[in-house]
């Protein structure tokens, strides 16, 4: 089969885009945030032989149910406004392998580093969504701003939170009806918060890091960057309504919720909305 040049590959392009565009957005200042990408062997076979031998390192855990998945990462310190400019030196093309407890590096990191220091959190939130959902494509970390300012002042309670987020913008419940998960503040690039960020992940796309930032999962970046994109304009908007000082005259009612989910036929997360009289 003819290789062609991985730097034209939609999903090298697609990579760029989302790290520029998260970097412009403000909320991926110096090397904040990682994306990892799920790539089908077949479309990297397009690209590069797998038929041979690659660098092999170490994970710090175990992930038998990835063996053999290939994921397009960002590497560890580096950063998204760069990635553009230097793809092969800015990601790396990794394959899980069959024991689930190292993996190979297939392309990029040119320059010897490391993938991402969330490789942690990424891979075990794959894990759970793609048991979920056989489409999961992209788990995206990202230091989006008024989500993080929001968490400051606002309960680190999933219902809480969810709930005020769905009453923010009026398409929020239609966006995530799964709702928001908020976990405690972690260490970052650890174990632990990875295996917290998983277990938030089987039944919502859209984990808050208290003070950090914001993760979530989807079947395209589009997907995947919609629902941070969606969460932290809502997130902005409550902010800048805390910020008026006035007194709150109206908002979007439970019932409304309730007709705007039964509109676009969507099931809200139980227990979010008061129910139905
Ligand atoms: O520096 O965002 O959470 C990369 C990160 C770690
Ligand atoms: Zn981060």
């Amino acid at each position: 089969m003819n290789i062609h040049n991985i730097l034209t590959a939609p999903f090298i392009h697609e990579m760029c885009e989302a790290t520029n565009q998260l970097w412009r957005y403000g909320w991926a200042e110096r090397n904040g945030g990682n994306i990892s990408y799920r790539i089908p062997a077949e479309e990297v076979r397009y690209y590069l032989s797998l038929d041979r031998t690659f660098p092999v390192s170490p994970l710090s855990f175990q992930i038998s149910e990835l063996a053999g998945e290939i994921f397009l990462v960002s590497g560890s310190g580096k950063y998204f406004k760069n990635v553009q400019h230097n793809p092969a030196d800015c990601l790396a093309l990794i394959r899980i392998s069959a024991e689930g407890d190292s993996y190979e590096l297939l392309w990029g990191l040119e320059n010897g580093d490391v993938p991402t220091s969330e490789l942690a959190s990424h891979l075990k939130c794959h894990q759970v969504r793609l048991a979920q959902d056989p489409q999961h494509r992209v788990i995206l970390h990202t230091h989006a701003s008024a989500i993080s300012a929001m968490t400051f002042v606002h309960p680190l309670e999933d219902r809480a939170f969810t709930r005020t987020l769905w009453q923010m913008i009026t398409e929020c419940l239609v966006v995530f009806p799964d709702g928001v998960a908020v976990l405690p503040w972690m260490v970052a690039g650890t174990n632990e918060l990875g295996d917290a960020s998983a277990a938030k992940m089987r039944d919502c796309r859209i984990v808050v890091w208290p003070h950090h930032g914001i993760m979530s999962a989807g079947q395209s970046m589009d997907d995947a960057f919609g629902l941070i994109e969606t969460a932290e304009k809502s997130a902005d908007i409550y902010l800048k309504i805390c910020s008026t000082n006035q007194p709150i005259l109206q908002k979007i009612t439970d019932a409304q919720l309730w007709d705007l989910a039964a509109a676009f036929q969507v099931a809200p997360k139980a227990g979010v909305l008061e129910e139905e009289k």
